[in-house]
């Protein structure tokens, strides 16, 4: 289609734009960073899932629960840690800046089975 109209060429380019922009504010709204969200339950003895996948330089919040007692999430690499505590949702936020394999373990005393609450983020 040729537009022989400039008012019309204006008109098409502001609407375009605007569109645009309310695009942008409607997600702003919604979601400020456009993170990526994943869930992490704490269990004795474990965490679901255990082994969690990262793009690198991507936004993301890890949102914790526990269904039982306090657990702890550290990540001596990336040093991220956090206290995971009953009735409360624990976040944290990161953009990982660099692939690889980081463990994490539970730091704090959560009972007979503490010292296997174990596993790794991958960034690729
Ligand atoms: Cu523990």
């Amino acid at each position: 289609m040729k537009i022989k109209s400039g008012r019309f060429k204006i008109f098409i380019l502001a609407a375009a734009v605007g569109t645009g922009l309310f695009g942008a504010f409607v997600n702003a709204q919604t979601n400020p960073t456009n993170e990526q969200v994943i869930q992490i339950v704490a269990k004795k003895f474990n965490y679901a899932p255990n082994v969690i996948m990262l793009k690198k330089d991507r936004p993301v919040v890890l949102e914790f629960t526990t269904l039982d007692v306090v657990m702890g999430f550290n990540v001596p690499d990336l040093k991220i840690r956090t206290d995971i505590i009953p009735g409360k949702v624990s976040r944290v936020h990161l953009v990982p800046d660099k692939a690889g394999t980081f463990p994490f373990v539970c730091d704090i005393f959560c009972g007979s089975g503490h010292e296997d609450m174990s596993g790794k983020i991958i960034v690729t």
